[in-house]
């Protein structure tokens, strides 16, 4: 279901920058579970460029009864640029949630005008996938900015209107990081450092995708897949022993 938004990505990515391949803990990279009929195969690649610390994307599939594709980049921490997110996640063809956003490192009026203002022209033209959906894991207000694409959707949308939407997202979070200055104060450079950690620590801590992966893999790989690959900044501490 999400595989032209995976290709299309990973050409953008080629075309565009000189990336390396970054390691992914072995073991991590892909994986299956077998229960008779019901395969799911996970499958994750990360790279890096100057620009671009971390790259990572993963692709769930679990036949018609789930397509998951998952994805954030990470800018240097030269660079104040917010991330980009990417989930789409189709189960059963029948419930397909999707989710396309620049997430914010910093929630001022001034980072909000540079960063997130230039979206709402593309967001307006795309409103039937911004539904101001009510967020049960996440708060809204901390690494989501306010023209994110957040829908529940069906198969035909997906192809006609996310496709060139996701896009134009694309191409505007690339004319953003080519605009952006390299930051040189190693303090400035620091707050960055420490802003993409938080989010790692917070996305980490409320994954709603724990439970998917426990259920196909178990719960120990989930724990060492979102805090050794997805979310490797964070420390598992307090949460994982709750699990
Ligand atoms: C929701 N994301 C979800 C859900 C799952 C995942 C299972 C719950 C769906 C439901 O309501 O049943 C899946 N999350 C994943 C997977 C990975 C993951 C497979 O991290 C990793 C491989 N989530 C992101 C990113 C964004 C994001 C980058 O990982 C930003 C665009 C958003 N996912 C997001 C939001 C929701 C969601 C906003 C709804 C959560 C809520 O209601 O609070």
């Amino acid at each position: 279901m999400f595989g032209p938004f995976k290709e299309y990505l990973e050409k953008e990515l080629f075309d565009r920058f000189e990336l390396q391949s970054r390691s992914i803990p072995p073991g991590l990279e892909s994986n299956i579970s077998d229960r008779g009929k019901n395969q799911a195969t996970i499958q994750s690649w990360c790279y890096q460029s100057p620009e671009l610390r971390k790259i990572r994307y993963t692709y769930i599939d679990a036949g018609e009864t789930a397509q998951v594709f998952n994805s954030v980049i990470y800018p240097s921490h030269h660079y104040d640029v917010p991330f980009l997110g990417i989930d789409f996640l189709s189960f059963g063809k029948k419930k397909i949630l999707v989710v396309l956003d620049f997430q914010p490192l910093f929630r001022d009026r001034a980072y909000q005008e540079k960063y997130i203002e230039p979206m709402r022209e593309i967001r307006d033209r795309y409103n039937e996938l911004a539904q101001n959906l009510e967020m049960k894991f996440y708060d809204a207000n901390q690494y989501f900015s306010k023209y994110l694409l957040f829908a529940k959707t069906d198969p035909d949308t997906v192809v006609n209107r996310l496709f060139p939407a996701y896009q134009e997202y694309i191409q505007l979070y690339w004319e953003t990081l080519a605009k952006a200055k390299p930051l040189t104060d190693p303090e400035d450079i620091q707050r960055i450092v420490k802003a993409q950690k938080d989010y790692d620590q917070y996305s980490a801590e409320r994954d709603p995708a724990h439970g998917l992966f426990s259920s196909y893999f178990g719960a120990k790989w989930a724990d060492k897949f979102l805090y050794e690959f997805l979310f490797e900044d964070a420390s598992p501490l307090a949460v994982a022993s709750t699990r």
